[in-house]
Parts: structure tokens; C-alpha cells; sequence
């Protein structure tokens, strides 16, 4: 059976999330805005847009639609500064294995990832071979929980959504392949994790027999 394998972008195949932070905290500070780790936690997965509202209501801080614009872009040119010194060295351990045994055997990969940068961190660490199919921030109007950027990455790669098969490390990335009745591989804490079908802290973790159980198991 052919299955259609989706991989989120930041914190599953890179940790984007330390330049994210970065640039966010910044920004945050220009604003003076407190802005720390754990608040960063619930940026995971959450759009350019919903990430700056949180900043914002955080800080009990209301800016005109324009000022709210200009502070969007600042923060992403600052972040593509961090993205443009990228480079495979950056790949999380245990992916390069994983993505080319799935090529070996014939599974389509996708990218599912909220990101407008997709392509862009793909292309600094070499990985745009290995992608069938990339949906991202540019293609999807619904965020995640929202299951829209899996079922069309699934319909993409020409498989049913029972047939496919999501990698996350964030919540409502879980909840959203959950909801598009995907089977769901959370990459992180398990307390966290809690609604996916497997968890693993990294893909370290998952050995040959858990990978292959993944591939033969269904959503129950
Ligand atoms: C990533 C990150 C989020 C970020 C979002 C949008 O999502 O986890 O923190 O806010 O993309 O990124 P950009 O500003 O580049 O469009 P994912 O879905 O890859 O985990
Ligand atoms: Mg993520």
C-alpha cells in the first residue's frame, strides 16, 4: 500500500523556531513588549499574522493596520537574515535517514507547513529533491488545527487521507491531522503531544520497526 508521507516544516525537519524567536523578541522589545521562550512555544505552527496578534494582545498594545503591516515585514527580513545563513548542518538528526528510506521505497513526501518560507529553508539545506509536493503559507488560508493544508497535500500527492501519514511537532498540527483523519506522529513531548497516534521526542528516537509500524498502521 502506498502511503503519502507529510512532514511539517519548523521543529520536525529544522528548528526554525530559535530565529523566529529571535526576530520576534526584537521586534517585541522595540515595542517594549516582554516576549519570552514560553510564550514563543505558543507561536509553534501559528501563522506570521495570529504570531504577531499574540505579541500584541500580550503586551496590551493596539497599532494601526498599517503600523501592523510594516511590523510583519520587519519581523520577517530580520528572520530571513537567519534563514539565508542556513545550511544541511541544520537538519534535525534522524531526518536525512527517514526521508531517504521513504524515497527508496516509493512513498511521495510532502511539505505541509505554515510557513511562507518554505521554500526558501528548503533550499538552503538542499532538501528540495526530496519533496513531491510542498503546500505551505502562500497556498492555505486556514491555519492549523484547520486540516486544509494536509488534505491538500494528500490530494497532491494522489493519496486518501486514511493513506497518508502526518509528522508534527506542534498541537494544533496534531489536532489538524487528527481532523483530516491522518494518521498523526507528534515530534516532541508526550504530555504535550497527547492526541497523536505515536510520539517520539526526536526522530532519533524512532528506530527501523517503529518506522515501519507507522507505515503499516492505520488510523483507528
Ligand atoms: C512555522 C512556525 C511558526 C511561524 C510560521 C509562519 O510553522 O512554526 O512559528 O510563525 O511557520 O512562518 P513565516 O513567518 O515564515 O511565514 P510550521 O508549520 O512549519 O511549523
Ligand atoms: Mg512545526
Amino acid at each position: 500500500q502506498k502511503k503519502g508521507i507529510i512532514f511539517d516544516l519548523d521543529g520536525v525537519i529544522v528548528d526554525t523556531a530559535k530565529y523566529h524567536f529571535l526576530a520576534w523578541k526584537n521586534l517585541a522589545e522595540s515595542l517594549d513588549i516582554n516576549f519570552n521562550k514560553k510564550q514563543n512555544e505558543q507561536l509553534k505552527g501559528v501563522s506570521r499574522i495570529e504570531s504577531l496578534k499574540k505579541i500584541l494582545t500580550w503586551g496590551k498594545k493596539r497599532i494601526s493596520e498599517k503600523r501592523f503591516n510594516e511590523l510583519l515585514h520587519q519581523k520577517n527580513e530580520e528572520y530571513l537574515v537567519s534563514v539565508q545563513k542556513m545550511d544541511e548542518s541544520e537538519i534535525l538528526p534522524g531526518v536525512m535517514k527517514r526521508l531517504k528510506m521513504l524515497k527508496d521505497v516509493g512513498h511521495p513526501i510532502a511539505l505541509g507547513s505554515a510557513s511562507k518560507n518554505a521554500k526558501t529553508i528548503l533550499e538552503r539545506v538542499n532538501l528540495m529533491p526530496y519533496f513531491d509536493v510542498i503546500v505551505d503559507g502562500n497556498e492555505v488560508s486556514k491555519a492549523k488545527p484547520n486540516p486544509e493544508v494536509f488534505l491538500k497535500a494528500a490530494q497532491l500527492l494522489g493519496v486518501e487521507p486514511e493513506n497518508a501519514i502526518v509528522f508534527e511537532d506542534a498541537l494544533a498540527g496534531i489536532e489538524a491531522a487528527n481532523r483530516a483523519k491522518m494518521l498523526s506522529v507528534g515530534i516532541g513531548e508526550k504530555s504535550i503531544l497527547k492526541d497523536a497516534d505515536f510520539v517520539f521526542a526526536d526522530f532519533t528516537e524512532i528506530t527501523d520497526k517503529h518506522f515501519n509500524a507507522i507505515l503499516n498502521a492505520s488510523k483507528a
